[in-house]
């Protein structure tokens, strides 16, 4: 597998760090991307970072990552309880899949404790904030063969 990893971000997660401290903590999602690819130069992954609030962009960000990435981390925000697209997406991409959730979604609303995208994925995170990123990075670089010798 390669090693490169593609994080994608959902709907109004460009609003990170603005509201809701209480919710998602005080990091805008420019401090997440500098985080993952800081991790992600110490781990000797590939780092693709986007966000989009527009489900066809994050469907065709998955189609891309067919292309040359071993993971997708994916934190599809409110399009995880209601996007069937993202699943079947998630479900042509042949490398790893992590879910992060900012927020432990199962203390929440209860349309918040279903996800299409668990269905698919390898492994979910929730309820560590921001965090829950670079413990997925970690978890991809572990399983994603190592980089060859220089
Ligand atoms: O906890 C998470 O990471 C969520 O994926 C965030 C989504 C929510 O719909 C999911 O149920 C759980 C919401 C993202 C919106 O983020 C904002 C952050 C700050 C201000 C406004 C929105």
């Amino acid at each position: 597998m390669r090693r490169k990893v593609v994080v994608l971000n959902g709907p109004n997660l460009n609003l990170l760090g603005t509201r809701q401290p209480d919710i998602y903590g005080h990091e805008t999602l420019a401090d997440v991307e500098r985080a993952c690819r800081a991790l992600g130069a110490e781990l000797g992954v590939a780092i693709d970072f986007h966000q989009s609030n527009r489900e066809y962009e994050i469907i065709d960000w998955i189609h891309a990552a067919r292309e040359d990435a071993g993971a997708i981390v994916i934190n599809p925000a409110a399009f995880t309880h209601t996007s069937v697209a993202i699943l079947d997406a998630l479900a042509a991409f042949d490398g790893l899949v992590f879910e992060v959730h900012i927020s432990n979604v199962h203390k929440r609303e209860a349309f918040r404790h279903h996800s299409y995208v668990s269905g698919r994925a390898d492994g979910v995170i929730a309820g560590f904030g921001t965090q829950g990123y670079l413990l997925a990075l970690r978890r991809a670089a572990a399983l994603l063969a190592p980089a060859p010798a220089a």
